[in-house]
């Protein structure tokens, strides 16, 4: 007898052990079929999974599964990005080892992502912070080494001075450090860099090329890289300081070179230097503008404010016109030249700048109704335009007086056509100890060397101290002591790691191939690259994705791939969100925490009241995570599949509820009702209304999981189902329900695998193909029909679809409001555009 209610609990188990022992979803290197490289962007191994990991998970396998029904060789793989500073800092408070910290965390989260029945390749499954994928890892470095791709300099880094290390621009807010919340430092340290710039132009002109990914994602990585075309020229300093006779200059507005007002340097600028060591205001007003933010944003908005040195320098163009420079803490150091010239009446940042001291500001630029050279107000005029009160540029576009005076600066010789770039080459040094050690050994006689591939991997001691901050690679008492590859003499090991970043940048190549005595091997990884389908969150969509489309070419231009992108479509999901609560006093309580009593909330454990907040993306911090465990454990994998499928379209958020899950747990029932409900008598009886649905559901779906677009492909799977629970029976009535058991497959694997077995199949329902359509009867079978006299619309009709011109004619011509308004005139002939329109023409 068969169970009236699905029994998730004994299903999801049972399949997920067959999967596992058939092999199912191992990939097969040596298919014929067409392959398919469906990519879900690996995870953290912070502990636990959370939703926003379940919803990403659950699309990438929906497409993966469906691919295979489709007759794809599918490689869908999993492993984890498991190098980075949360395990230390769980080394610090927990007194743990990373290592076993990071494992215990892969362990917990591997086994959750089982219980939700993922189409994963788990034979190829790595970790990044295992000796197996970090040595290839180095042994990918040394190769961009000797490329020439990889180099060190000494440069300023943001220093956290309580966590020791460096950060990123990003991880510097208000001029403090996203973890520690300490004064970020300025520090000179000597760095590895990834010459990531020598491939700018074509990370730029690939972008094109990327038809498949969200058109936001391109622009922000443009932007990223951030191409400036513009001149780049020097003003002569009144007085020379010393070796320095002038300051050089970037524009990307030489247009408005008439408009100048004054020259303002860096403060890190040489000659803002020179000045400072004789001028005691100017070193500490210097200082104070290094303390400031560093990312363009925050020069954005912050104050502007400069101090004038009480130089000038000569205008290129007017040899009589004196203009004065300042230091300015908006003026940058690492881009353009570090000093620019400032046009207030087209710059806003320039014009607050001019305000606040009193400089000129001249029009240049008119919108075609005010030209006068006085400019009123506070907002600059930054817009298209005609050139005025410039000279020989007067009467000029914008872009013709940019060319124009970019070529007088060339003849002349005071400037040249310049490009300037945004991206800025890779910095990769991390002073931490839980990350790849970056395989160089320290020689004073040879210099760097790098470790001998044979002596790789470069493995990370156990035996550390995390008791005093710092690098413990660099405290630790033996490590770093080895003799040179090259010379034989003592010599120190890179006690620096490699930025996480890296780990991200090719761990797609490493699954689709992976041999123990090299990094992978490039004629198997060009069976699988590019990746098909890439799914991640949009967080990702400028550093990973940029580093990785990098890693891509670079290895490519040593000759280890033969391709440049690696994801040919991309797809960034919305997060999962849920409503916040707040305690009396202020603190956040969890969901779990609070229980609804008519139209309050009230805390369960003492009953005192409890103020709702917004719906937010999910996190700790305001404690409105929903552990998806209990769930799963509750309703079974495929209702949780389901519901993450079905309320919202995948690029939108998706707001977890409690009455969505209990949702698509009753409609799991009602799946369960159709399958076992096949073995009705068998009736030769035709229902074209089923059939005709079927076959539309089954095209419908497909397209739809094909764009991704599974909230419209659930859609159409209810539409199916209502209108199948109510037919009668008969021998579509049947068919349908069988090869509703595939359409779902994809979405609901467990009981999809159920259902197959309980129709008597034999194999898995993963190895089913797709049900085939029949094009015939995908479309309606009636259409609406307009019927013109002389090309007027006088009457529609609605008729059976593929209806023949004859009879349609006939039928028009039959028409009340037709014969009306012919009114007994002569008809030269009826023009019949079949399943559109009759033209009665008179
Ligand atoms: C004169 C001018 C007039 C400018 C005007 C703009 C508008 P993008 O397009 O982002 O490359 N600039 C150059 N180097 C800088 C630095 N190190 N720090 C801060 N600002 C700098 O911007 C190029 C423009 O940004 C340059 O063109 C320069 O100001 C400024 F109506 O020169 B412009
Ligand atoms: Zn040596």
């Amino acid at each position: 007898m068969t169970d009236q209610r699905f029994n998730p609990l004994a299903a999801d188990k049972r399949w997920q052990e067959r999967w596992s022992t058939a092999g199912t979803f191992e990939a097969d290197d040596a298919s014929s079929k067409p392959r398919s490289y469906v990519l879900e962007m690996f995870p953290y191994p912070s502990g636990r999974i959370h939703m926003g990991h379940v919803r990403n998970y659950t699309m990438g396998d929906v497409l993966a599964r469906f691919r295979r029904m489709q007759g794809f060789e599918v490689l869908h793989p999993m492993g984890w990005d498991a190098f980075g500073m949360p395990a230390e800092n769980a080394a610090m408070e927990k007194k743990v080892h990373p290592g076993e910290w990071t494992r215990a965390n892969i362990a917990s989260m591997r086994s959750q992502l089982k219980t939700l029945g993922f189409a994963f390749d788990w034979s190829r499954e790595l970790a990044t912070c295992e000796p197996d994928y970090y040595g290839q890892e180095q042994a990918l470095f040394i190769d961009l080494f000797e490329g020439g791709l990889v180099y060190r300099k000494e440069s300023a880094v943001n220093w956290d001075p309580v966590d020791m290390t460096v950060l990123a621009n990003e991880q510097v807010i208000d001029g403090k450090g996203w973890r520690s919340g300490a004064q970020v430092e300025k520090r000179k340290l000597s760095q590895w860099f990834l010459k990531i710039t020598d491939f700018a132009e074509d990370l730029l002109a690939g972008l094109g090329d990327l038809k498949g990914w969200p058109e936001k994602v391109r622009l922000m990585q443009e932007n990223w890289i951030g191409k400036s075309q513009g001149l780049q020229f020097h003003f002569a300093l009144a007085e020379a300081q010393g070796d320095i006779a002038s300051v050089e200059v970037f524009s990307t507005r030489p247009d408005t070179i008439f408009g100048a007002s004054f020259v303002a340097l860096s403060a890190d600028h040489p000659l803002t230097q020179k000045l400072a060591g004789q001028n005691e205001a100017l070193a500490a007003f210097a200082e104070e503008c290094k303390a400031g933010g560093t990312t363009a944003a925050e020069l954005e908005t912050m104050e502007k404010k400069g101090f004038d040195t009480g130089l000038t320098v000569t205008h290129p163009l007017d040899p009589d016109w004196q203009l004065p420079v300042y230091v300015a803490n908006f003026v940058l150091m690492d881009y353009g030249t570090g000093a620019v010239f400032g046009v207030p009446a087209h710059d806003q940042r320039d014009l607050d700048f001019a305000r606040k001291y009193g400089l000129p500001v001249k029009r240049v630029v008119s919108d075609g109704e005010e030209t006068a050279a006085k400019y009123v107000g506070n907002e600059a005029y930054t817009g298209p335009g005609k050139i005025v009160n410039s000279a020989f540029l007067d009467g000029l576009t914008v872009e013709a007086a940019q060319q124009t005076v970019i070529d007088r600066a060339q003849v002349e010789g005071w400037g040249k056509a310049q490009t300037t770039w945004r991206l800025r080459d890779w910095g990769v040094s991390r002073q931490r100890y839980w990350g790849t050690p970056i395989p160089i050994i320290h020689c004073d006689d040879c210099g760097p060397v790098p470790v001998p591939k044979d002596q790789l991997p470069v493995v990370l001691p156990e035996d550390i101290d995390f008791e005093t901050p710092g690098n413990p690679l660099e405290r630790h008492a033996t490590w770093k002591h080895i003799d040179c590859p090259k010379c034989g003499k003592a010599a120190l090991r890179e006690t620096d790691t490699l930025d996480t970043f890296v780990d991200s940048s090719w761990y797609f190549l490493r699954f689709a191939s992976q041999p123990d005595d090299r990094p992978f091997d490039p004629e198997v990884v060009k069976q699988w690259l590019p990746v098909t389908q890439y799914i991640g969150g949009v967080e990702h969509a400028i550093l990973h994705l940029l580093y990785a489309r990098f890693w891509t070419r670079a290895l490519a231009s040593i000759g280890k791939l033969d391709f440049a992108e690696p994801f040919e479509s991309l797809f960034t999901q919305g997060m999962v969100t849920h409503e916040t609560y707040k305690h009396g006093d202020g603190s956040w309580l969890s969901p779990d925490e609070v229980e609804k009593n008519g139209t309050d909330w009230t805390v369960i454990a003492d009953g005192s009241p409890v103020t709702t907040g917004r719906v937010e993306k999910m996190s700790k911090s305001k404690k409105n995570v929903v552990d998806p465990d209990p769930i799963i454990e509750q309703y079974g994998a495929d209702a949780v599949r389901f519901f993450m499928l079905s309320d919202s379209p995948p690029e939108r958020d998706l707001p977890w509820s409690e009455a969505g899950i209990e949702g698509s747990w009753r409609f799991v029932q009602r799946l369960w009702r159709l399958f076992i409900s096949v073995e009705f008598e068998t009736l030769e009886n035709e229902d074209v209304k089923v059939r005709r649905k079927l076959n539309q559901t089954i095209k419908g779906v497909a397209d739809d999981v094909e764009a991704l677009a599974f909230n419209k492909a659930v859609a159409k799977i209810f539409e199916l189902v209502n209108l199948v629970e109510k037919a009668n029976p008969s021998a579509d009535k049947r068919e349908a329900i069988k090869a509703l058991a595939r359409i779902v497959a994809p979405m609901v694997p467990h009981i999809a695998e159920e259902a197959w077995a309980l129709f008597g199949e034999s194999g898995l329902i993963a190895n089913a193909p797709w049900p085939e359509v029949d094009e015939s009867l995908l479309v309606d079978d009636e259409v609406t029909i307009a019927i013109q006299v002389r090309g007027k619309l006088r009457d529609t009709m609605t008729t059976a679809k593929g209806s023949s011109k004859d009879r349609l004619e006939e039928l028009a011509l039959a028409s009340e409001k037709v014969q009306r308004s012919l009114d007994g005139a002569a008809i030269k002939k009826v023009i019949v555009v079949p399943d559109r329109l009759v033209n009665i023409v008179i």
